[in-house]
């Protein structure tokens, strides 16, 4: 395949690499940048450098083995970007404008990704960042040990929601039963990665209980306030909207949080919706079935302009 003989040889020929996921970074993302660094190590002596702009959540540590994430804009001239739709997902204060002149390795799934980058490999039918990795090791015949087994699989886990979203393909399946061949105890590795805390669970119930549905579209919000009162980390809440996308009737889900300076929502649909479409137009995206943005709004605010656009949807494509 012509765009691996390439990424092999910019993998060799660059000095300072980096390789970087996006911002709240969620297991795929982690996972595919641990990934690209054993590619990277295949290849060349020096250890890669593996930046991300959020700390990495305590629960994705027992992952990192002896590599290690920074959080300083590293310099570099050859910038590896995982599971990232633009780099303003990876530096927020940078532009592409701004590494015009450095080489860029774009390896991506996400529908909304802007194409950035000297050498794109994306892949919209991937169920994940990972599974696009896992091929090109394939490919290039390098062997895959038990410790990046057991990374691949909690990326394409975590991308999948457990092997149940719409992206649970049979490549998807397939590489989770190489992986399992390959060493991966799928019961010890997901009880691992899906242990809480016990302040995460407080934080759980917390967020449960501000639970609203209108119209089939149900929402919910996490105030800072409830971080402190139940000791828990922003990154415990990573799942929690599946619990409003399991409530039976529900269409649309929207889990509001609040951030410095404004919301963060992430929104699933069961399809009745493009969330991906309506998320882009307010600057974020994702995926047709599940995707983010942020707005500088207050929590009610924001719930308000995203539910009235969201309700205005569903009823045009109903
Ligand atoms: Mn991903």
């Amino acid at each position: 395949m012509h765009s691996l003989t390439k990424l092999v040889r910019i993998i060799k020929s660059s000095k300072r690499i980096v390789i970087a996921t996006h911002r709240d970074p969620d297991g795929d993302g982690i996972a595919a940048a641990l990934a690209s660094a054993y590619l990277v190590k295949h290849y060349r002596r020096k250890e890669p450098v593996l930046f991300c702009h959020s700390r990495i959540p305590a629960k994705y540590q027992f992952l990192l083995g002896n590599l290690k994430f920074t959080r300083k804009a590293p310099d570099f001239d050859l910038l590896i970007a995982v599971d990232s739709a633009g780099i303003s997902r990876i530096f927020p204060e940078i532009t592409e404008q701004d590494l015009k002149d450095k080489t860029i390795i774009n390896i991506d799934h996400h529908r909304s990704n802007n194409s950035f980058g000297t050498l794109r490999i994306i892949d919209q039918t991937a169920s994940s960042a990972c599974e696009i990795i896992y091929f090109i090791f394939k490919r290039l015949k390098i062997k895959v040990s038990k410790s990046l087994a057991e990374i691949f699989y909690c990326g394409i886990y975590n991308e999948t929601g457990g092997f149940v979203y719409a992206n649970t393909t049979k490549e998807s399946l397939q590489i989770a039963s190489e992986l399992v061949g390959l060493g991966v105890r799928p019961d010890l590795l997901v009880k691992k990665l899906n242990a809480k805390t016990l302040g995460g669970t407080a934080l759980l119930t917390k967020v449960l209980s501000t639970i609203e549905v209108k119209d089939g579209v149900a929402m919910m919000y996490l105030f800072q306030d409830m971080l402190e009162r139940s000791s828990a980390e922003m990154s415990d809440s990573e799942n929690f909207i599946s619990f409003l996308e399991a409530i039976r009737g529900v269409r649309v889900s929207m889990f509001l949080r609040e951030e410095k300076g404004g919301t963060r929502i992430s929104l699933r649909s069961d399809g009745v919706i493009d969330v991906d479409q309506l998320a882009r137009r307010y600057g974020g995206g994702g995926h047709r079935l599940a995707a983010g943005l942020r707005l500088q709004k207050t929590i009610p605010e924001a719930k308000k302009e995203i539910l009235t656009a969201i309700l205005r949807e569903i009823k045009e494509h109903s």
